[in-house]
């Protein structure tokens, strides 16, 4: 979780003000606060990639100057510090190197990974985390990526949904050699766009992508950031036998361990923001096979760009839920106007289980306590479940009186303040407090006003309304 605060941020962005450099990223510090696509080209133009690819970007329509809080006109100079959060994880955001280019270090290598309390496999991943750090960067940034191979086998890295030259592509075999074990490969690219990226491993995609080598990429708008809270969530999607300790390339469609930023819930942090804060949430779906449907309790938003760039104002629709295909970004904003908890979770329901037993028979409906009494001297503790679905499993689990096997967590959620909540895997909670708000506290559940949450009918108010039961 980043430790930087608000201030922090003012900070680095005032020491910055003094310190333009010579060099390629000078020509960055003269574009305006407001974006201006032939700026942005003439700025650009001695690269010859770079100038392509900023015609391409051209009559983009420039972003609404409404309320600018934090101004990234100015490029910094030295280290930057994070913007976006990234629940679970953490972002890198370079150093500047002695040529005036933002310098990263990626080592792919193995990592001991917890999905959840209780749920712990080793993954593939970067930097000692699952999924990589989220990238971030600045519209007219060069960036030199270093990429260091720890693992057992030869690797990529691709730069998804990136205008870069052919060969800083990362696809094994096609582009460049794969990087063998033990060895570091260096990619050069400028950024032209901005907006929600991805990168990933492009070198036996099926095994090294389903063992987790993915991460987000942001590019940040030259100019005015309108938000409170930007936020990244990759979507993933992995098989893990109970009891086993690595996810399965092989599987291809029953996926029991279903990710927000490589955590499955009760294991996903909260998001918190303020009351009315203008909120940006980046997903991104690297799952080997499924696309993911997100839905927002309370809000609606607008899905206002993909990895393709942003969506004009007035294509924008509103929307509760999102769908994310594997393979894509969705970036959605919407202002935080509704206090309380709020459910985020994929729509599809077995995406909200955690390692959910399958081949099993339908016991909906069945009276089980006489086969419970039949097994129970054979198998102590023995207990048929589902027969009214799996709200119990939770509350077995939780109260103690029924283990799930070693290295696993239970199918659904955790106790929450009005009992056990049935949801796990891609889900977390938004959780919207008056402001000022500490966004890396956990503040809780939420305290609802008098009067304001479902109860128990009383008989007058059922006779007042003429509801009579039978
Ligand atoms: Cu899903």
């Amino acid at each position: 979780m980043s430790t930087f605060s608000r201030r922090d941020w003012l900070r680095a962005g005032a020491a910055a003000v003094g310190g333009a450099t010579l060099g390629r990223i000078s020509r960055a510090a003269a574009l305006p606060a407001t974006w201006d696509p032939q700026t942005a080209a003439d700025a650009l133009a001695a690269d010859s990639v770079a100038a392509a690819n900023a015609s391409r970007t051209a009559g983009r329509p420039a972003p609404p100057a409404s309320a600018p809080r934090r101004d990234l006109s100015t490029p910094y100079v030295g280290d930057r510090p994070p913007r976006v959060h990234t629940p679970n994880g953490s972002s890198i955001t370079g150093s500047r190197g002695p040529d005036g280019v933002w310098v990263y270090h990626l080592t792919a290598e193995e990592v001991e990974h917890e999905f959840a309390p209780g749920l712990t496999a080793t993954c593939w991943g970067y930097n000692g985390q699952v999924h990589g750090p989220t990238f971030e960067a600045v519209e007219g940034d060069r960036v030199r990526v270093y990429v260091t191979n720890r693992l057992p086998v030869a690797t990529t890295v691709h730069w998804h949904g990136f205008f870069l030259p052919s060969g800083m592509d990362g696809v094994g075999g096609l582009s460049q050699a794969p990087i063998p074990p033990g060895e570091t490969y260096v990619y050069e690219f400028p950024i032209t766009q901005n907006g929600t990226f991805m990168y990933h491993s492009h070198h036996d995609e099926m095994t090294q992508i389903a063992l987790g080598l993915t991460g987000m990429f942001v590019v940040h708008e030259r100019g005015a950031d309108r938000f409170d809270r930007d936020v990244a969530i990759m979507l993933h999607e992995w098989r893990i036998e109970p009891g086993t300790s690595r996810p399965d390339p092989n599987e291809m469609s029953d996926f029991n361990v279903l990710t927000m930023n490589a955590r499955a819930y009760p294991g996903t942090d909260p998001l918190v923001v303020g009351h009315m804060d203008r909120v940006r949430i980046r997903f991104g779906n690297l799952s080997p096979m499924d696309h993911h449907p997100i839905h927002l309790h309370g809000h609606v938003w607008k899905i206002a760009a993909t990895d393709g760039g942003r969506i004009p104002d007035a294509a924008q629709w509103p929307e509760t839920t999102v769908l994310v295909p594997v393979g894509s970004t969705r970036t959605v904003e919407f202002t935080a106007d509704a206090l309380g908890d709020w459910a985020m979770h994929c729509h599809m329901t077995h995406h909200v289980m955690n390692q959910m037993g399958h081949g099993v028979p339908n016991m909906t409906g069945v009276d089980a306590a006489t086969l419970d009494r039949q097994v129970q001297p054979v198998a102590p503790g023995y207990m048929t479940m589902g027969e009214a679905g799996m709200d119990e499993h939770g509350a077995h689990v939780e109260s103690g009186h029924m283990p799930v096997p070693e290295n696993s967590i239970p199918m659904v959620g955790q106790m929450g303040p009005f009992g056990y909540i049935t949801m796990g895997g891609m889900y977390t909670n938004l959780k919207v407090r008056p402001k000022p708000v500490d966004y890396d506290r956990d503040p809780g559940w939420y305290d609802h006003p008098p009067g304001t949450v479902a109860g128990p009918a009383d008989p007058a108010q059922l006779a007042r309304d003429g509801i009579a039961l039978t």
